[in-house]
């Protein structure tokens, strides 16, 4: 099985790395093995010297898991090679089908592992902020089962931060709006991601520990989107704006 585990990893982290769409998997994964792929593909980005910055969380609100067609919650992870600086813009040439998402993200002081109360989880937090996440399916239509999905990286291939907010600020029900070029395309609020996105951290922290990766201080985890996600096309501004944290946004270039 780690020979198939590593030959998997190794086509999803070059499918990723050059921008070039892949079948999907035609091994039969176990959700444990797809998981394996997922840290083994990881690990050939740090060798690469990447360095891991966080978890990202996925399927965590209706609208993602409806147009997904997919009910469970997944996760990835983040490296710095994924930043991009909020104002910043990407490179459509860097991706195979970029969406955008609109989410929140936290930044952890101290670590948190295992199962922990949504109080426990908010006194890990140093910050909250606006966010997008532009996810990139390595899988040709942007089609893939659960496993499929895990096994790369949950789509994980940017993120954009908006200013830190300070970790009391109120986020239980704040309205989000998704704008493409001065165009309303997506309207949520935070409370879609789990009923309040302190849940999705409470997740992560038992989902990271589970995988042996445990969140640390100083890591970002990003909620989930909370509304479904949008495509992106050279030349797009896209702007989030969050009721009392602000915004975030980025540019599209060709
Ligand atoms: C999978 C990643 C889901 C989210 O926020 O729900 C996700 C995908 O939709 O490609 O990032
Ligand atoms: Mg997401």
């Amino acid at each position: 099985m780690s020979d198939t585990i590593d030959l998997i990893a190794e086509r999803l982290d070059e499918a990723a790395r050059t921008a070039t769409a892949v079948p999907q998997l035609t091994e039969p994964l176990a959700l444990d093995d797809a998981y394996r792929v997922q840290a083994a593909s990881l690990a050939r980005r740090y060798a690469r010297g990447q360095r891991r910055v966080g978890i990202k969380m996925g399927f965590t609100s209706r609208a993602k898991m409806a147009q997904m067609g997919i009910d469970d919650m997944i996760w990835g992870r983040l490296t710095d090679g994924m930043v991009v600086p909020d104002g910043g813009s990407i490179r459509m040439g860097a991706y195979v089908h970029p969406r955008v998402e609109p989410e929140i993200a936290f930044l952890l002081k101290s670590p948190l592992a295992g199962r922990v109360t949504a109080p426990a989880a908010l006194a890990a937090v140093e910050a909250v902020a606006p966010a997008l996440e532009i996810i990139d399916s390595r899988y040709r239509d942007f089609r893939f089962s659960l496993t499929d999905v895990v096994a790369d990286n949950s789509s994980s291939s940017g993120f954009v931060v908006g200013a830190w907010a300070p970790a009391d600020t109120d986020i239980a029900n704040l309205g989000m709006i998704l704008n493409i070029d001065g165009e309303v395309r997506q309207i949520g609020s935070s409370a879609a991601i789990l009923g309040h996105p302190i849940r999705s951290l409470v997740e992560a922290a038992r989902l990271a520990e589970a995988a042996g990766d445990p969140l640390q201080a100083g890591d970002i985890v990003m909620a989930g989107g909370a509304t479904a996600a949008e495509a992106l096309a050279v030349g797009d501004h896209v702007r989030l704006d969050v009721q009392r944290l602000g915004r975030a946004e980025f540019r599209v270039e060709g």
